[in-house]
């Protein structure tokens, strides 16, 4: 998978090259593409912006170098081309294993007070949020789905580490883990897990995830239902 990014804070990309997810990208398991959408400003002081027609605060993008930082990234808009902003489908884990399986997507980031609306209508297919609040730019946005969908690339995981147990998988949140010392400041790691008795360990889990999903996320219980 090739993932463009265009932007006009390309340097925030170098948050990438960490982790897991900067030695899959070393690793060639995908690729991402950052445009600095500024190289595309056909103006002699590579502006991006502009007043707002109406008036009021801020300022907005305007579309010349948006679009043809776009048409450079996916010329012939084979891409799935995702605008962030909190107007967008709140991002999920389904959504993401769905972007997993595309060979390019390209991610559109505004600043300001957003962009040009003729460039939501003429160049973007879907628009996405990572959640109710309002951030400066799209950019960290970007960057959460870059690491949610990256965890889904055949290898960028390790065995030891899975998407196939985890939060949300089952449409649950995930039971508590524990490791060593058995225990600690006086709290003893619930005795089962110690057990060897691995059909025990998997009851007690289930019912751990439920309890807690039932507890903090009771609307996820009504829709995995509603999905039987
Ligand atoms: C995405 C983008 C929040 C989200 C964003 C989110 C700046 C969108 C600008 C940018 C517009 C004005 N904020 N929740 N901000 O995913 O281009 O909001």
């Amino acid at each position: 998978m090739k993932i463009s990014v265009l932007t006009i804070f390309p340097e925030m990309y170098e948050a990438l090259n960490s982790s897991v997810i900067g030695k899959a990208l070393e690793k060639e398991l995908f690729s991402v593409e950052v445009y600095n959408i500024r190289d595309y400003s056909l103006n002699k002081h590579k502006k991006c912006d502009d007043y707002p027609f109406g008036g009021g605060a801020g300022m907005v993008m305007t579309p010349q170098p948006l679009h043809d930082a776009i048409t450079a990234a996916d010329p012939a808009h084979e891409a799935v081309r995702i605008y962030l902003s909190p107007k967008g489908k709140t991002l999920d884990q389904k959504t993401v294993t769905e972007l997993a399986k595309l060979d390019h997507i390209v991610l559109i980031n505004g600043s300001y007070e957003g962009i040009d609306e003729r460039i939501i209508e003429l160049d973007v297919d879907r628009e996405l949020s990572i959640g109710d609040y309002v951030l400066t730019s799209g950019d960290l946005a970007s960057l959460v789905v870059i690491n949610a969908v990256a965890r889904y690339i055949p290898d960028v995981l390790g065995s030891e580490q899975s998407t196939d147990e985890e939060s949300f998988s089952e449409g649950v949140l995930e039971y508590p883990q524990y490791t060593r010392p058995q225990e600690f400041m006086g709290l003893r790691v619930p005795e089962v897990l110690l057990s060897g008795n691995h059909a025990e360990i998997a009851a007690w889990r289930r019912k751990e995830s439920l309890r807690i999903t039932a507890e903090r996320r009771p609307d996820l219980l009504s829709e995995k239902n509603e999905r039987k």
